[in-house]
């Protein structure tokens, strides 16, 4: 599913985001940035040992990334030149400002992008694996906050890739996408 805006394409694949051929993928990380299971432990087994190298001096120099921001480093192996790497909210029933966290982990990652000058990047369903973030709130959130930014005129970004595993979350996504007013 592929939509327009202001020139700009918004696309929902279903499958692995390691295979991604955008400029930068994202990475659902946590706050150590040391890697671990789900779409995290795949990126770094793809982008071999560099990836994690960089995350070390990064983690050294700021300390944890907190929930809600994000960092660049190389992509090592991957097709992708670089990854971005952000830390959804850990899902604890919706009082404890995950919307917001979440909202943030896909701006500052969209922020990060553009400062760099990228054009394309592939986004994950971030949080909504191992942090347990219920998929049909996420999408909504996820896909607002790309569809608001895609809007604005001076961005870098030429295209928006949401590549989702498993076909369950992809419906979900496309739903929310079809019910979203552009
Ligand atoms: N490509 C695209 N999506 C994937 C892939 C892949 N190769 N593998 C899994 N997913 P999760 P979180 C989907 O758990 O919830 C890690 O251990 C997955 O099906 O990867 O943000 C980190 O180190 C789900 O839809 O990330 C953190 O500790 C989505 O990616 C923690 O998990 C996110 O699931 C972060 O949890």
């Amino acid at each position: 599913m592929e939509i327009e805006i202001n020139d700009r394409s918004l696309s929902l694949i279903q499958g692995d985001i390691t295979i991604s051929s955008t400029e930068v993928i994202v990475n659902a990380a946590n706050s150590s940035l040391m890697g671990g299971g789900g779409v995290d432990g795949a990126i770094h087994k793809v982008g071999g040992p560099v990836i994690l190298k960089e995350c070390k001096i990064i983690i050294k120099k700021q300390g944890n990334l907190p929930p809600g921001k994000a960092v660049i480093t190389t992509g090592g192996n991957l097709k992708a030149k670089y990854v971005i790497h952000t830390v959804g909210p850990i899902w604890s029933g919706g009082n404890r400002k995950e919307a917001d966290l979440l909202v943030s982990s896909y701006k500052e990652s969209l922020k990060l992008a553009e400062k760099n000058n990228l054009h394309s990047i592939s986004f994950p369903s971030i949080s909504t694996g191992a942090y347990g973030y219920p998929v049909n709130k996420a999408a909504r959130l996820a896909l607002k906050t790309v569809t608001s930014f895609l809007k604005e005129e001076a961005s870098s970004i030429r295209e928006v890739v949401f590549v989702l595993y498993g076909y369950k979350t992809y419906d979900i996504y496309q739903t929310a996408l079809s019910e979203i007013k552009i």
